[in-house]
């Protein structure tokens, strides 16, 4: 029986959160066991300079088959399934290293979108089936977070053996950013959310 690697990133804090939702669920998703699934986990820059980087050298290190990426949505009242990522940054909001992008490609000789190579539907279903709010989004915004899952799905085209997908997370209930009657989730059905993927991925794959 092949053991699937998988990578799970989530990003440090930006802005004016003091905490973001999508590291602390990927530290509880990492600690979910799977059979026949080993579980690595990084943090990710808020920088459009650096996510890129720090994820290839994530790769490099662990050499994951499957990439499950998660940022935060604040505002987002669902689980979000990413189905694209533009060559494109364009952003008001300051990256962490102070840099406002104004519609500058990420990639000059690179195509202007990518899709996830992974089954996006059979797999939103799944967490859906489960009772958690979830759907696809067919925008990954142009902030950092899209800058990190277009060098992630360059990467599957460099390395076709290998999937990734992006996951958005709104506000998990009680962070401290939400007192102004924002939209929230509980932590524990987004940490749900995750598991089922990477659980409905795993049997997905051995089948084949
Ligand atoms: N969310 C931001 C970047 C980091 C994060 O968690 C985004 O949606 O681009």
């Amino acid at each position: 029986m092949t053991t699937m690697k998988l990578l799970i990133t989530g990003f440090e804090p930006y802005c004016d959160y003091p905490v973001n939702s999508s590291w602390v669920v990927a530290e509880k998703a990492a600690a979910h066991s799977v059979d026949g699934v080993t579980v690595a986990i990084e943090q990710m820059p808020v920088s459009f300079g650096n996510a890129g980087f720090a994820l290839r050298r994530a790769v490099e290190k662990h050499s994951p088959d499957t990439i499950i990426m998660l940022g935060q949505s604040g505002g987002s009242d669902k689980v979000k399934l990413e189905r694209v990522a533009l060559n494109m940054m364009d952003s008001k909001l300051p990256d962490n290293d102070g840099f406002t992008p104004d519609e500058e490609p990420i990639n000059y000789d690179a195509p202007v979108a990518l899709f996830t190579n992974m089954p996006i539907k059979s797999l939103c279903a799944a967490v859906e089936e489960q009772g958690v709010p979830v759907k696809i989004s067919n925008s990954c915004g142009l902030y950092v977070c899209n800058r990190l899952y277009y060098e992630a799905l360059m990467l599957c085209k460099e390395q076709p053996q290998m999937q990734a997908i992006f996951v958005h997370l709104p506000f998990y209930k009680g962070h401290p950013s939400t007192k102004h009657g924002k939209s929230t989730m509980p932590l524990s059905q987004m940490v749900r959310a995750i598991e089922i993927i990477i659980e409905k991925h795993n049997d997905e794959n051995r089948k084949v």
